[in-house]
């Protein structure tokens, strides 16, 4: 029998990957999109599935829109993908992110238990829950010290999830996972904002690409990759938690420089702190420091073990950092021709 898939948060990078690996699978996938918001479907567009998927209306915030979307579309596997995702604004809009992240995961996980608690739910976790790292590298194991609003949401959400397959016996896993990236990523995350900018640059725009913390670290892999993760978790026979990351951990200023290579960008830096740039040849500044970008508390590190997922779903990321930064240097260089 073909099997059914209910995708929160379709519209988004991680929705439309998973989206694409389910459909090529056969599954039939059902996506939830929230109709007061920009419809984005350019990404399902991009990857050729956007009339291979029915979209419903959904809204975290509307418990009775759950209860009927989980009635009316009985699946097999629930992957909650949807959320507030930018760490940078959360701290504008605390209550708001509370109430999609965390409050919007009770309303799914009752919902569930209720009228279909035989799903199998996957609720997307975040390295952002390690914060103030307590561990190097962070693991399942690792104690939680979010630093943001975004970071205290879905930690009440990763233990509603935990809670929800003790206490019920439901089959509720966790991915949490460390930045993940592609050229479907919102341009508002800063690999994105780096690649567009400077694609652009490259282009002969005549932009300064503007960036706040150089130095915090993130362990980041490829999008494409750990929405095969997602999938595995909910494959098992057993629900857990599982930490997806690449093991490896770089600076926002070393994926720069990735990507100013890859579009023959050169340059050199010079100063420090907030007079820190990049100039070109000509002596143009092309990347600068801008302090309306530092966040009111940072996440300086984070390196990530994936050694659990790798024993017991056998999942490997294929991507390095060098070639995710190619990957999507080039793709943002060709789409700059139709804007330069
Ligand atoms: O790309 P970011 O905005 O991603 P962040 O905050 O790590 O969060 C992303 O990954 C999490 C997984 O760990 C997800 F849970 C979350 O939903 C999201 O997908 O920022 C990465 C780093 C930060 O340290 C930030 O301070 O880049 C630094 N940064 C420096 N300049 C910047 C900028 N970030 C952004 N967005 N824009 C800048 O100009």
């Amino acid at each position: 029998m073909q099997k059914k898939a209910f995708i929160t948060g379709i519209t988004g990078q991680d929705g439309a990957y998973l989206a694409k690996l389910l459909i090529d699978k056969g599954y039939a996938v059902t996506g939830g999109v929230r109709r007061n918001a920009s419809q984005e479907l350019y990404r399902l567009s991009y990857l050729g599935i956007k009339d291979k998927i029915d979209l419903v209306d959904f809204d975290l915030l509307d418990v009775n829109n759950i209860v009927r979307t989980i009635k009316e579309n009985p699946v097999d596997e629930f992957y909650n993908l949807a959320a507030h995702s930018f760490v940078g604004s959360s701290w504008n809009t605390p209550t708001y992110v509370g109430d999609v992240n965390a409050l919007g995961v009770s309303r799914i996980l009752d919902s569930l238990r209720t009228y279909k608690s035989d799903t199998k739910f996957y609720q997307a976790s975040t390295s952002e829950m390690f914060g103030k790292v307590q561990e190097v590298p962070q693991r399942e194991t690792t104690r939680l010290y979010p630093r943001s609003p975004y970071g205290v949401s879905k930690v009440y959400a990763h233990y509603m999830t935990i809670n929800y397959r003790e206490s019920f016996n439901m089959h509720t896993s966790s991915g949490i996972l460390f930045n993940h990236e592609s050229p479907l990523r919102g341009v508002e995350f800063v690999t994105r904002k780096i690649t567009s900018t400077l694609a652009r640059i490259a282009r002969g725009s005549k932009e300064v690409l503007q960036l706040g913390n150089l130095y915090s670290e993130r362990d980041w892999g490829y999008a494409a990759d750990y929405v095969n993760g997602m999938w595995l978790m909910l494959q098992q026979d057993t629900a857990s938690d599982y930490v997806l990351a690449s093991g490896r951990t770089v600076s926002i200023k070393y994926f720069t420089q990735l990507v100013l290579d890859t579009l023959g960008l050169q340059v050199e830096w010079v100063g420090t702190g907030i007079d820190e740039k990049a100039i070109d040849r000509s002596g143009t500044v092309i990347v600068e420091v801008n302090s309306k970008f530092y966040r009111p508390a940072e996440v300086d590190l984070l390196l990530g073990d994936a050694s659990k997922a790798k024993l017991k779903l056998g999942w490997q990321p294929e991507l390095s950092i060098e070639d995710l930064a190619k990957l999507m240097s080039i793709a943002d260089y060709e789409r700059a021709k139709h804007t330069s």
